[in-house]
C-alpha cells in the first residue's frame, strides 16, 4: 500500500474535504510510487485561511528576534537532515543528488539569513521639517500570505517565500507544486519541530486550477507570491489586480550566455554545460541561448557537442548520473514539440534531439541533451522558454550585436558574458537587460542573500531573496510624534 499523505490545516494533519488524492511518482522510474497526496479544493483552502488568520493575530505580536530564533532552529534541523531531504527530493523531482543537496543548502542559507533579519527589520528615523517633531517608519506584518511554488526547486523556492514571510510576522498558506509535494511535507514537519506555532503554517496540496486558484481568489489572503509560468502568472495577476492584492511573480526566462573571442573557452565550456543541462534545463535561470562570436563559433561548438555527448543520463540518486529526467510526460512532450519546430525552422541539430535508447531509462521521462545551431535571433527556439535540455546557438559578430540579441526577447531574468576584457564586462553589467548578469560564470548560480528576479515578462518588479524580499512581506508604517505642544501645520508653519 502506498503512503497516503495529508494536508496540514489548523494544526493537524487532515484528509482533503473531497476525499480525493493524486499520485506522486518518481520521474526517473514511474513504477516507483512515492505516495498519494490530497487533491484539495476551496473547502480545504477556506479552512486553512480561517485558522491562519487566527494564528496571525498571535504570531504578529511575537517579537521579530524571537520569530527569527525559530528560523535559526529550522536552519539547524535542515542542516541535520540535509541528506535525507535531498534524497527524497531527487526521488520525486529527478535532479541529481549534488543539485538536490544544493537546493537544501539554499534553504539553509535562507533560514539563517531570515533568522538574522529578525534582529534587523530596519525602519527609518528621519528629521522632521518641523521643530520638536519626530518622524519615523517601521515595518508591520500584513496578514495571511498565499504561496504557490514550482517543481524545479522543491525546497529552496518555498523557503525563499516562506521564511521572510514568517520572520516579518505573517501566517502562511502554501500550495506546493503537485509534482513535488513530498519535499514541502518534510519542510512543514521541520517547521513544527523547530517550534513554530502550528497554525502559523498551513499546507494545502493540490492542483493549480483548484487549490491554487482558491488561494489566489480568497478575499482574506492579501498577499500572493507565485513562481511558475508566465501564462499562469498573467492569470494570477488579473485576479490580484482586481482584488487589490500584493503580488510577487517570478516567471519565465530565455537566458543567454555570450562567449567573446577572447574568452577562456575551457571555462565557458564548463559553464555552458552546467548552465544549459544542469537540472535538465528546468530552471528559470537555465542557459537556453548560447551566443558565440563568429571567430570561435565552429571550434567551440565542436568541443561542446563532444562534451554534451559525454553526459550520462540516469537516476539522480545513482553515482555517475550527470543529467536526470524531465519532470513528467507533458514536459518531455513539450521538449519534443520544440525539437520538431527546430527541424521545421531549418536549424542544424548538432546533438541529441531524441530519447535515450538504453532500456534502463525506459521507465523515466529522459531526453538527450540537445543542441541546435544556426538559429536566427527571432526564431521560435531562440525566443520561447522550453524548460528542458535544449540549447539554441546563435552566431554573432560584435559585442553590440550580442547585446541586441540578448535583449531581443520578452524575458529578462539572467545573462552571462565570458570575456577577458574588463571594459566589456562593465558594459555588459549596464547594457544587458536582465535582473541578474554574470561575468565569466553561467546564467545559473544565484545566492540566497542577494535579490533574485528579472525584468520584462519574467516578473512584476519584485525580488525574492536578499534584503528586498522583506519589503514585500511587510507593510511600511510611518509615525509622527509632535512634542511641541502646539499645532504645527506641515508645509505651512515651517516656511
Ligand atoms: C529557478 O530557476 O527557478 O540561480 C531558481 C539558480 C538557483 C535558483 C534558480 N540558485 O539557478
Amino acid at each position: 500500500m502506498p503512503t497516503t499523505f495529508r494536508n496540514f490545516i489548523a494544526g493537524r494533519w487532515v484528509a482533503p474535504a473531497s476525499g480525493a488524492y493524486f499520485e506522486n511518482r518518481n520521474p526517473a522510474n514511474t513504477r516507483d510510487l512515492i505516495g498519494r497526496f490530497p487533491d484539495s479544493g476551496s473547502a480545504d483552502v477556506n479552512a486553512a485561511v480561517r485558522s491562519a488568520e487566527e494564528a496571525f493575530r498571535r504570531w504578529s505580536r511575537v517579537p521579530a528576534p524571537a520569530r527569527g530564533d525559530v528560523l535559526k532552529q529550522v536552519g539547524d534541523l535542515l542542516t541535520e537532515r540535509k541528506e535525507e531531504i535531498a534524497r527524497a527530493m531527487t526521488r520525486e523531482m529527478g535532479k541529481v543528488l549534488a543539485e538536490s543537496r544544493g537546493d537544501v543548502q539554499e534553504g539553509i542559507d535562507t533560514a539563517y539569513y531570515a533568522a538574522s533579519e529578525g534582529r534587523r527589520l530596519f525602519g527609518h528615523t528621519v528629521p522632521s521639517e518641523l521643530r520638536s517633531k519626530w518622524a519615523m517608519s517601521y515595518r508591520r506584518p500584513i496578514g495571511v500570505v498565499g504561496l504557490i511554488t514550482p517543481f524545479n526547486f522543491p525546497l529552496a523556492i518555498p523557503t525563499w517565500k516562506m521564511f521572510p514571510a514568517l520572520v516579518c510576522g505573517n501566517a502562511v498558506v502554501i500550495k506546493p507544486s503537485e509534482d513535488v509535494p513530498h519535499t514541502v511535507h518534510l519542510l512543514v514537519q521541520i517547521l513544527l519541530e523547530a517550534g513554530l506555532p502550528p497554525e502559523v503554517i498551513q499546507l494545502v496540496h493540490g492542483r493549480g486550477e483548484t487549490a491554487g486558484q482558491a488561494l489566489v481568489e480568497h478575499p482574506r489572503v492579501p498577499v500572493i507570491s507565485f513562481t511558475g509560468s508566465t501564462a499562469t502568472g498573467a492569470m494570477i495577476g488579473e485576479t490580484c489586480g482586481r482584488m487589490h492584492k500584493r503580488l510577487s511573480l517570478e516567471m519565465g526566462g530565455k537566458n543567454a550566455m555570450i562567449v567573446m573571442d577572447d574568452a577562456d573557452l575551457e571555462l565557458a565550456l564548463e559553464g555552458v554545460l552546467w548552465g544549459a543541462f544542469g537540472t535538465t534545463g528546468q530552471r528559470c535561470t537555465a542557459t537556453s541561448r548560447l551566443l558565440l562570436h563568429r571567430r570561435i563559433h565552429d571550434r567551440f561548438l565542436r568541443r561542446l557537442a563532444e562534451a554534451t555527448e559525454g553526459l550520462t543520463l540516469g537516476d539522480g540518486r545513482k553515482d555517475g548520473a550527470d543529467v536526470g529526467p524531465l519532470i513528467h510526460e507533458a514536459a518531455r512532450e513539450k521538449v519534443e514539440g520544440y525539437v520538431e519546430i527546430g527541424r521545421e525552422e531549418g536549424l542544424e541539430l548538432v546533438t541529441g534531439g531524441r530519447r535515450p535508447r538504453s532500456p534502463k531509462l525506459r521507465n523515466g521521462w529522459f531526453y538527450r541533451p540537445t543542441i541546435f545551431a544556426g538559429a536566427r535571433a527571432g526564431s521560435r527556439l531562440a525566443q520561447e522558454e522550453i524548460f528542458g535540455p535544449v540549447l539554441t546557438v546563435i552566431r554573432f559578430g560584435s559585442f553590440d550585436e550580442a547585446v541586441r540579441i540578448n535583449n531581443g526577447v520578452r524575458y529578462g531574468l539572467s545573462s552571462s558574458l565570458y570575456t577577458g576584457d574588463t571594459n566589456l564586462a562593465f558594459r555588459a553589467m549596464q547594457e544587458l537587460d536582465n535582473g541578474i548578469t554574470y561575468v565569466n560564470a553561467p546564467t545559473i548560480g544565484a545566492e540566497a542573500h542577494l535579490p533574485f528576479g528579472g525584468v520584462k515578462q519574467t516578473g512584476n518588479g519584485h525580488r525574492e531573496g536578499g534584503w528586498e524580499v522583506y519589503d514585500f512581506y511587510s507593510e511600511t508604517k510611518v509615525c509622527y510624534v509632535d512634542y511641541s505642544g502646539t499645532l504645527q501645520r506641515a508645509q505651512i508653519d515651517n516656511y
